[in-house]
């Protein structure tokens, strides 16, 4: 019989069938390794790195269903039937009908770009994303961001911080005219705010007025199950549908989307772009045989598609994606034990220290939050990444640095890779730097590359 008072815990929905070592080295091993990376966890070896929570990008495990896909590749060049499969699964469970892959999420981002951006249009968004920003401003855009304000406040409690505020929408159309709104990106969960999902009505009102206003809505769907998820536990009205459901509802209010595969659909490479609007369907099929490959494999082997089609069926398992979001609960809340810092509540992906309260002896020029990565890692070789000043790079307009009100570290759980365990060391380890936290020195850039510097920059330590 049940006993109504023992709590009934989750977990990992899988056993370990292949296993990789890791190495843990000494801290002096470790200051060596960051001061040769320049302070950047992005220039690290990823040999030197313990516990690696860089992202959740292409670093997933995948399933022995997966893996086994991985032997049926059809290598043809054209017409392989790895493609045709995992067509099929993209209008199963988006509901697109057409569909272009790519060989990540950022060469869809460059194709949806060029194709829908006329130089001067403007490109509102629930929070920008850097890769996604960059290439709608190199296609001539200016990213204007209208989420919600609460989006911008990491103690702000707010279920769906992801929602776009439809005043800011309407202020920046009438401001600009309709026809120069090259169309409304809409990202769920948005990953810079700290993996925080939109809800169900939001969209629909988005949707709403886009449609009277004729302007085009597309999703950057990359992380949609993990939206999807959110929708279910908290929106009313959900609880009771599939993640396949409010999938394929949250999908239908979209004119198409690009996913970088190598996130929701558990892979180490892939991604694509998916439409209804046959228009662009053709143009991105032209266009891809110039920066991808053809139609058909769009910079990917047939293998790379079928572990893709897999992983979709895979995504929407809701067992699956309870895990992944319980795991990054877990570790939120074994680290607020510790009383550190954080994005509440706590996102779909990562967990996100808030570098400005930790180090709130630095000045943001002082660059808190790579200070703070680079702490973690020379702690304990666990590897995080800066989301705030750095990645948040230089206004095209003055050349001055973005300043952004959010200051983060993100730690990023890679799906089905790391245990409670491991969880527990990256905490034991947030939380000692966090106790030497007044002793901390910041940095200054030392290298700074013209694109995504967050990715390539060099940094010295402040005296
Ligand atoms: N996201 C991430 O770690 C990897 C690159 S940036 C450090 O979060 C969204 C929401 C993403 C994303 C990548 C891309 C680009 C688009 N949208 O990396 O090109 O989170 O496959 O996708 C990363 P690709």
């Amino acid at each position: 019989m049940a006993k109504k008072n023992i709590k009934k815990s989750w977990a990992e929905p899988f056993k370990i069938k292949v296993v990789e070592p890791i190495k843990v080295t000494t801290r002096e091993h470790r200051e060596k390794a960051a001061k040769v990376a320049g302070y950047n966890t992005f220039l690290l070896k990823s040999e030197d790195v313990y516990i690696d929570l860089l992202t959740d990008s292409g670093t997933n495990a995948m399933s022995d269903y997966q893996w086994a896909g991985m032997m049926l590749g059809d290598e043809a060049y054209a017409g392989s039937k790895n493609f045709y499969y995992l067509w099929n699964n993209v209008k199963k469970y988006y509901g697109m009908p057409y569909f272009v892959p790519t060989h990540q999420g950022r060469a869809a981002e460059h194709m949806i770009s060029k194709i829908l951006i006329k130089k001067g249009d403007y490109v509102p968004g629930n929070m920008y994303f850097t890769t996604t920003r960059l290439h709608q401003e190199l296609a001539g855009a200016t990213f204007v961001d209208v989420i919600i304000d609460e989006a911008h406040n990491p103690n702000d409690e707010h279920p769906f911080k992801g929602n776009i505020d439809l005043k800011k929408l309407d202020k920046l159309v009438k401001k600009v005219g309709a026809d120069k709104i090259a169309y409304v990106s809409m990202a769920g969960p948005v990953n810079m705010a700290g993996g925080q999902p939109f809800s169900m009505d939001n969209l629909e009102k988005v949707y709403e007025y886009t449609k009277k206003h004729k302007i085009k809505l597309w999703f950057d769907a990359t992380r949609a199950c993990e939206n999807a998820f959110f929708i279910k536990e908290r929106e009313k009205g959900y609880k009771d549908k599939t993640i396949p459901q409010i999938l394929k509802e949250m999908c239908k209010y979209f004119d198409g989307l690009w996913v970088s595969a190598k996130k929701d659909l558990m892979v180490n490479i892939g991604g694509f772009l998916a439409t209804r609007n046959k228009k662009v369907y053709e143009e991105a099929r032209n266009m891809v045989v110039v920066y991808e490959g053809l139609h058909t494999y769009g910079g990917l082997a047939g293998r790379d598609m079928e572990a893709m089609a897999r992983g979709i069926e895979e995504m929407v398992e809701y067992e699956n994606i309870r895990m992944r979001i319980k795991q990054v609960e877990y570790a939120g809340e074994q680290l607020a034990k510790y009383k550190i810092p954080m994005v509440k509540p706590f996102g779909g992906h990562a967990i996100f220290l808030d570098a400005k309260r930790i180090l709130n002896h630095l000045s943001q020029d002082e660059l808190p939050a790579q200070t703070l990565a680079s702490e973690i890692f020379i702690d304990s070789g666990v590897r995080g990444m800066e989301r705030g000043i750095v990645s948040a790079g230089r206004d095209p307009e003055t050349g001055d640095h973005r300043r952004p009100k959010l200051e983060l570290v993100r730690l990023t759980f890679p799906r089905r890779v790391y245990t409670q365990s491991h969880i527990d060391v990256m905490v034991e380890s947030v939380a000692s730097v966090y106790e030497d936290r007044k002793s901390i020195k910041g940095l200054k850039f030392v290298y700074e590359p013209k694109y995504l510097r967050f990715f390539q920059g060099r940094f010295e330590k402040l005296k």
